[in-house]
């Protein structure tokens, strides 16, 4: 077999070439991997890939991969960059991905390591190390960096979504998918039709395959095809014997099975991106695993949603910016500098810089932001600043909203795309929100009259630098 670049451990290889993998033995499964990667992510202002093995009782043969991508380096060496590329560039990059992607089929290879082992019967998921990941989860989660794979039965198109995946005994998983996501629609096309609904999951692949699979890639056009774009190069596959859907060939764990109309188990809680455990428990179709593979020494992807901290979702955010950009490009508002969600609100705050060349300019980017394809859904503030603020520091913008709006003037849209995950809104009223556009630039009309700002200006920082640049060493030092 040849080497594929996009197999997981090719990459692991380089990420431990950097320095940025760590690899940790004999923390259980329950709570506590799932705790100390909160705490890790929480604490540190670079966080290391994190590899935990010899996890105890339970199977020895198989590590668990947490972090994957949490560091623009990793995820740079993922998308084939430079892995010392800034975050506005690695933005500009994938704009220009995004917006010329050329789908490129994958390749149908005839065995591939994913089939190693392959069981039948006697399946027990439950002797593997799977992470009850927080405190108030209602079971185990082997699907969270992961990808559900099924085929639309009228059009016959392959999706692979990232959706979560719960235990339910020993050989049923049960998952949630929310409303409007592409493997729900093409399980409710099965099931109208009275039909079961096969279905893939790999549950640890090459983090370009996750990427594609948590992206809004765009409907009828398969993950695979997507990230064989993003490579330029086709994504190698396997067929599911039992199935004939498709199986990342170089997938560490994989499952293939059926989902049957009204086999629900109960699901969740689960705690979700949003930082809370709000769609409870629901009824959802399980999964009857007919076929279980995996390759020798199987590493499991773990991607726990945590309370949001500044680290994790950073490569969430990246890609959700460069999207949103582009549709502010498509709609045609001009000199857009940055677009940046803060990983800790993710979805819920959208920054926009502009550079404001005519009255309303603001506005529309803002209204744009807040409803094209990728910032649309669990939306709730979309803030438009000036160019002279740093988008990707927190404290700059809050000075600018609060220096620069007048919430008089804040616009509230109603009855927006939310789902099940928004805790602010109760049971009943699930489904709907609504969006804060908040214009904290300076008032186009007398913006050029507007109080200086109190900083040293870069002229005289580059004075200063050059002047006292020992003495500011000297003093920054102590710090540390
Ligand atoms: C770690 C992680 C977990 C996710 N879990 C879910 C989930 O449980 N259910 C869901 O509907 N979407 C979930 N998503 C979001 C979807 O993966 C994302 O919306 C994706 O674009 C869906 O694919 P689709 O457009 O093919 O439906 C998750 C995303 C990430 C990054
Ligand atoms: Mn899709």
């Amino acid at each position: 077999m040849t080497p594929s670049n996009h197999d997981l451990r090719a990459w692991l290889q380089e990420v431990e070439k950097i320095g940025e993998l760590h690899r940790i033995q004999n923390i259980p499964w329950d709570k506590d991997i799932g705790g100390l990667v909160e705490m890790v992510l929480e604490r540190s202002a670079n966080p290391p890939a994190l590899l935990f093995e010899k996890i105890p009782d339970s199977r020895q043969d198989m590590s668990i991969l947490c972090s994957q991508i949490d560091g623009i380096k990793r995820l740079a060496l993922a998308m084939g960059n430079d892995p010392n590329v800034s975050i506005t560039d690695y933005i500009q990059s994938w704009r220009r991905k995004a917006r010329n992607l050329q789908p490129v089929e994958p390749d149908y290879l005839k065995s591939a390591p994913i089939f190693e082992n392959c069981v039948e019967k006697n399946i027990d998921l439950e002797a593997f190390p799977i992470p009850r990941w927080h405190e108030l989860d209602g079971g185990r989660y082997i699907g969270t960096n992961d990808l559900v794979i099924t085929e639309n039965p009228e059009e016959h198109w392959i999706n692979a979504g990232t959706y979560r995946v719960m235990l339910q005994g020993k050989d049923a998983v049960a998952l949630y998918i929310s409303p409007g996501k592409h493997g729900g629609l093409h399980r409710r096309k099965y099931f109208d039709m009275g039909k079961p609904c096969p279905v893939v999951m790999s549950f640890g692949h090459h983090p370009l395959l996750f990427i594609a699979g948590c992206t809004d890639v765009p409907v009828k056009m398969s993950e695979f095809a997507y990230a064989g774009g993003v490579l330029n190069e086709p994504i190698q596959l396997v067929r599911g014997p039992h199935t004939g859907l498709p199986i990342p060939a170089f997938s560490e764990i994989a499952i293939e099975g059926e989902m049957f109309p009204g086999d629900d188990l109960p699901e969740g809680p689960f705690g979700e991106w949003p930082g809370y455990y709000a769609s409870d428990t629901r009824p959802e179709p399980v999964v009857r695993i007919k076929a279980l593979y995996y390759r020798d020494n199987p590493i499991l992807c773990g991607e726990p949603p945590l309370r949001p901290s500044a680290n994790q979702r950073f490569h969430l955010s990246i890609q959700r910016a460069a999207l949103i950009w582009n549709a502010l490009d498509d709609a045609g508002v001009p000199d857009v500098q940055g677009v940046w969600l803060n990983p800790s609100a993710f979805r819920f705050f959208v920054i926009v810089k502009i550079k404001q060349r005519y009255p309303g300019h603001a506005k529309q980017a803002a209204l744009v932001a807040s409803q094209c394809r990728a910032g649309a859904y669990l939306g709730r503030y979309v803030v438009v600043v000036d160019d002279d603020v740093d988008i990707y520091n927190p404290n700059d913008v809050i000075w600018a909203i609060g220096t620069r709006s007048e919430p008089e003037n804040i616009d509230i849209l109603r009855r927006c795309w939310s789902g099940p995950l928004d805790p602010v809104i109760p049971k009943e009223r699930k489904g709907f929100n609504s969006r804060a556009i908040i214009d904290a630039t300076r008032p186009y009309e007398w913006k050029d009259k507007f109080p200086p700002v109190n900083a040293v200006s870069d002229r005289l920082k580059a004075e200063l630098d050059k002047k006292y640049g020992s003495l500011l060493k000297e003093v920054l030092g102590r710090a540390h």
